[in-house]
């Protein structure tokens, strides 16, 4: 059966990207159809600046979401990382099979790198490593496809190249996997700046819709998108990021497609308005299971407790194949 496996990073509130991205699709397809695992990633959250009572806070609300978008833990397997200790065993030895040159070439850590030193801290080494946490994440599982938004597809590709290479050196010990993304909204953009991505972890929260914003926020939130020079309503991602941004949301929304949806629209406040209501709609019934689930804290704790339990279970065999693959001796 084929496998799956993804996951969210709670270094903020999850956002619309986070779901159209990834999430949406997590529970709406992958789990009817693979062995699927979803994961809080918590310790790739160690590698910024970070309070541990927002972390613990906000993994807690992750794995919340994660069940309020109708992942169910009887169909597949839901845990948080840090309890699984495979994955940081497996991570050393991807560190043993990457080099720094090809860990220093990833986009996410020459942005997120810059940002802490303009901000005046310092870069962690973790936030270097982390494509090597995030392999051994996929690979201790047999993972055949990783659905992921687009800004991780180069993280998936090194992933790839590291099974690749660690096979060749050591022996076939891990499935080469692929990254699937979804066909529209692949790469939702901030709503203020169209020409970046819609991150959780953005300075400015005003162009960035989170997963529990109250619908009158959404709205506000959407009617205050930043739209372009012009006035028709054309799908243009490389000249008109803005609107495109927005039909691409919308298509997301009502399943049609953004460059056809172009067509019904002559006025950028039409769009907006048909938007930002979608937008409420899709988010409507997330927000409210979010609210019945919370409730009952223990719920979700039982059933991180079980998934860990499971996943750890999972990974073992193929991360002490990997540890004697190498040459250590086995435990
Ligand atoms: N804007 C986006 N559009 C489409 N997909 C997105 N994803 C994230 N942002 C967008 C996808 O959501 C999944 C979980 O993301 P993550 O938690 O691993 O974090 P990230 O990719 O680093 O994105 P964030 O939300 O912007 O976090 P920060 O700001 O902390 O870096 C992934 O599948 C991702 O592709």
């Amino acid at each position: 059966k084929t496998r799956i496996f993804s996951g969210v990073k709670p270094t903020g509130h999850l956002t619309l990207g986070n779901y159209l991205g990834a999430m949406r699709r997590w529970a709406d397809e992958d789990q009817h159809r693979a062995d699927a695992l979803f994961c809080v990633v918590d310790l790739h959250a160690l590698t910024v600046e970070h309070d541990p009572a927002r972390v613990r806070r906000l993994s807690r609300q992750a794995a919340t979401l994660l069940l309020a978008v109708g992942l169910d833990p009887e169909r597949c397997t839901v845990f948080v990382q840090s309890q699984v200790a495979e994955h940081a065993r497996l991570s050393y030895l991807m560190e043993c099979t990457a080099t720094d040159g090809e860990m220093r070439r990833m986009i996410q850590y020459k942005e997120k790198a810059a940002g802490e030193r303009a901000r005046g801290g310092s870069v962690r080494l973790s936030l270097l490593t982390y494509p090597a946490l995030m392999a051994a994440d996929i690979l201790a599982y047999g993972t055949h496809e990783v659905p992921v938004g687009e800004d991780q597809a180069q993280h998936l590709e090194l992933t790839r190249d590291l099974a690749v290479r660690f096979n060749q050196r050591y022996g076939p010990t891990f499935v080469v996997p692929k990254a699937t993304h979804p066909q529209v909204a692949a790469r939702v953009m901030d709503l203020t700046d169209p020409t970046s991505k819609m991150g959780k972890s953005n300075g400015t929260t005003a162009g960035i819709v989170y997963l529990l914003d109250e619908a009158d926020v959404v709205r506000k939130k959407v009617m205050r998108a930043v739209t372009d020079a012009g006035r028709d309503v054309v799908y243009d991602r490389a000249e008109r990021p803005g609107v495109a941004n927005l039909l691409d949301v919308l298509a997301a929304c009502t399943g049609g497609e953004p460059a056809e949806l172009a067509g019904a629209y002559t006025s950028y406040g039409a769009l907006k308005k048909d938007t930002a209501e979608a937008v409420v709609e899709l988010l409507r019934p997330v927000r409210e299971r979010h609210a019945e689930l919370a409730a009952d804290g223990g719920y979700v704790d039982s059933v991180l407790r079980a998934g860990a339990d499971r996943a750890r279970e999972m990974a073992r065999p193929r991360v002490d194949a990997a540890y004697r693959a190498v040459g250590l001796l086995p435990g």
